[in-house]
């Protein structure tokens, strides 16, 4: 009996629950309407065009303020970070960085912020353009599948950083919660042929940089502010090869920039360009002219633009250049058009450089270069000179080996059963010496038979040895763990150094 009442009493107060849920919701939005004052500057409404990166919605042509109406929805998606390297994004609107919003001074925002129901985490939005505490964060805190709404009046025209402030609020803008909002000035901005939309950050994962799977966020690394990732939009090459920015001669183009961080400063520079304006920190009058580079700071934002004279591809960088070569922080803008050889002449000549000096006593210089040419022919001929060589060479390359090799290799040359081979005894390493010179310069992968046993690892490339020390480290392996062999020598390592493609940053253009 009593057990009856209870249940019954339980279902009564599911039933209320139930059927005040949707009342209540219903409720609250209409006292927010009604409460709502009535901005006289307003005229009419429109639904905000929302973009991602590089795309930026277009110029505002309206002369007088409006309602926007923002719908932004926030994803929680897994999403290549970089080649082989996949990360769990928390996004506004899918893409990190997030949709970028275009509106005019004085207009007034009625924000939407959807948090989808799949995510697992509340979130909110702090936007920078917003005056009013917490710039929206406190009212568009939104739990997965739920929504917010709020309103602002666009007070100041600039171009303005948003991101999630939900504690850990650096975690959240660490996953990618961040973009861009640009409140034109009533007057606009000056008109050119081409804008995009640039926003440098930084990803923390447990791996290093390229260590491939998918990579979980190191709290502890944020804290250290150590990085395994410096990128724009998003990705590693996100604006690389058929991905980059294009213009043709004669454009004026616009970079709307951000820096989401959450740590670093941004040293923004266009490798070949000199910005005509800057509108520093994202204000809206330009601060300078002919500037090489402009610090975009974290959670701040800059506007650049200029025009492209010369054809060809031009690099985005962070001028802290280790992020740009090691960590991903590069882009391309691609100029197509007619050359202009008075702008830039290509290269005009490639000869010999001698010193002043050296021009009189060139005859001198080819003598002894002829000389050293035939000791060189001398040691070669003589059998205890050369043997003498090779034990130097061998000496220097066991250091070499010691410091690079062995822990792939191991110290004794055997390798590790089934995932790196022996040079111990290898025939694979006996039977062609340029063939192991550039497996240490280009790295070698894929399947390969040693000693009859198949492996299939990644050796990576050890272009930055030096000739000399390839060359010792491989007569070393060649005459050590029971090998015998004869010498590799410096110059057989530069000649193939030369023709096959050693995979540098130096080979972007
Ligand atoms: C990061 C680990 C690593 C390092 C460091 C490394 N190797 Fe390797 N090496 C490998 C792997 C893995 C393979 C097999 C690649 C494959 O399966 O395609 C290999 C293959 C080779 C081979 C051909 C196979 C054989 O056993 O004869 C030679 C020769 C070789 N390495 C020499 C060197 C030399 C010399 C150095 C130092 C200058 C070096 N390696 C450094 C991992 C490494
Ligand atoms: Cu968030």
């Amino acid at each position: 009996m009593r057990t009856s009442i209870l249940k019954t009493t339980i279902a009564a107060l599911a039933l209320a629950a139930l059927s005040l849920g949707p009342t209540q919701a219903a409720e609250t939005e209409n006292k927010s309407n009604a409460q709502k004052p009535v901005d006289p500057e307003v005229k009419g409404e429109e639904i905000a065009v929302l973009t991602q990166a590089p795309k930026v919605p277009p110029p505002i042509t309206r002369k007088f303020s409006t309602k926007v109406i923002v719908n932004l929805e926030v994803i929680e998606v897994t999403k290549r970070l970089a080649e082989g390297v996949e990360y769990v994004f928390w996004t506004f609107g899918g893409e990190v960085p997030g949709s970028f919003i275009r509106i005019r001074e004085g207009d007034h925002v009625e924000f939407h912020l959807n948090n989808h129901q799949n995510n697992k985490m509340p979130h909110n939005i702090d936007l920078h353009a917003v005056t009013g505490p917490g710039g929206g964060a406190a009212s568009s805190f939104t739990a997965p599948g739920h929504t917010s709404q709020f309103s602002f009046k666009a007070l100041n025209p600039g171009l303005y950083v948003y991101h999630c402030a939900t504690a850990p609020v650096g975690m959240h803008v660490g996953n990618g919660m961040y973009g861009l909002i640009l409140v034109e000035p009533k007057e606009g901005l000056p008109p050119v042929e081409r804008e995009y939309y640039i926003m440098q950050s930084e990803f923390y994962t447990a791996g290093k940089f390229g260590v491939e799977g998918l990579q979980p966020f190191d709290m502890e690394k944020a804290i250290d502010e150590k990085p395994s990732y410096v990128v724009f939009n998003g990705s590693v090459g996100s604006l690389v090869g058929d991905k980059a920015i294009t213009a043709k001669v004669g454009d004026r183009v616009r970079l709307f920039i951000g820096n989401g961080g959450p740590n670093l400063v941004s040293s923004f520079h266009v490798i070949g360009e000199i910005f005509d304006n800057v509108y520093q920190e994202g204000g809206v009058v330009p601060t300078q002219h002919h500037v090489q580079t402009t610090i975009v700071p974290a959670g701040g934002s800059a506007m650049v633009d200029f025009k492209v004279e010369v054809p060809g591809t031009y690099i985005l960088v962070d001028h802290s250049l280790f992020r740009a070569f090691n960590k991903g922080a590069l882009g391309m803008l691609k100029v197509e058009g007619p050359q202009n050889l008075i702008v830039y002449s290509g290269k005009e000549v490639d000869a010999n450089y001698l010193g002043k000096a050296v021009a009189a006593g060139s005859d001198a210089e080819k003598r002894v270069a002829t000389l050293k040419a035939a000791v060189a022919q001398e040691i070669k001929s003589n059998p205890k000179i050369s043997d003498l060589n090779k034990e130097i060479q061998i000496e220097k390359g066991k250091q070499v080996y010691l410091q690079t090799c062995f822990v792939c290799h191991q110290p004794d040359g055997k390798g590790i059963p089934d995932q790196i081979p022996p040079l111990a005894k290898s025939d694979f390493l006996m039977a062609d010496k340029e063939r192991s010179i550039r497996g240490v310069l280009m790295g070698q992968s894929g399947e390969m038979e040693v000693n009859g046993k198949k492996y299939n690892g990644v050796m990576i490339p050890l272009n930055y040895l030096n000739d000399e020390d390839i060359a010792n480290a491989l007569t070393y392996v060649r005459n050590s763990f029971g090998n015998s062999g004869d010498a590799v020598s410096p110059a057989s390592v530069g000649k193939i150094r030369k023709e096959v493609v050693v995979p540098t940053p130096t080979s972007f253009e």
